[in-house]
């Protein structure tokens, strides 16, 4: 794959259920990519080397995923100019709630751009990185017209009620 434009990082493994929904659309999409754990508590050096050279590595957009007391992708926006996409990942006790108040509510000044809780969020903040580059790319704004095509012939094509 040629130079990776998103980069997809997650504070843990136990992240990946969430945030391979990220990877999943990124690959449907031919976007260029990398993903890998980078923790801010666990690795708060390799967090910072990961943001420092996030624009001469000519990434476009960071998503971020983490859970709990999320400070990952904050940390990411605090150290880059490259905008920050953040999901909270499903957290265990507080279920994300925790994560997203964690990574929604930035002071003002350095923003983190904040998807929803869980897979729908992961995917989501994946296809907002693809509507950014589309704006630059022609070809690939006709791919996320068709995406967005099929889901409206699906929804069409709905019947009432569901099938089991
Ligand atoms: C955060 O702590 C991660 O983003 C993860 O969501 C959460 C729990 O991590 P593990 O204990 O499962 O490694 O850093």
């Amino acid at each position: 794959m040629s130079q990776p434009v998103v980069g997809v990082v997650m504070g843990s493994n136990s992240d990946w259920p969430v945030m391979c929904k990220a990877v999943e659309m990124l690959e449907a999409f031919d976007i260029p990519h990398e993903y890998q754990v980078v923790s801010a508590h666990r690795t708060p050096d390799l967090l910072f080397e990961y943001a420092e050279t996030a624009q001469d590595r000519g990434l476009k957009t960071i998503i971020a995923g983490a859970g709990g007391a999320a400070h990952l992708p904050g940390m990411l926006a605090a150290k880059t100019i490259v905008p920050v996409l953040g999901v909270p990942a499903v957290s265990k006790y507080l279920k994300g709630v925790d994560s997203l108040h964690s990574i929604v509510q930035m002071p003002k000044g350095i923003p983190v751009a904040t998807f929803a809780i869980g897979e729908a969020g992961a995917a989501n903040a994946a296809l907002f990185a693809i509507a950014m580059l589309a704006n630059n790319d022609p070809a690939l704004a006709k791919k996320l017209q068709d995406f967005r095509e099929t889901q409206r012939q699906a929804a069409l094509n709905m019947k009432l009620p569901p099938e089991a």
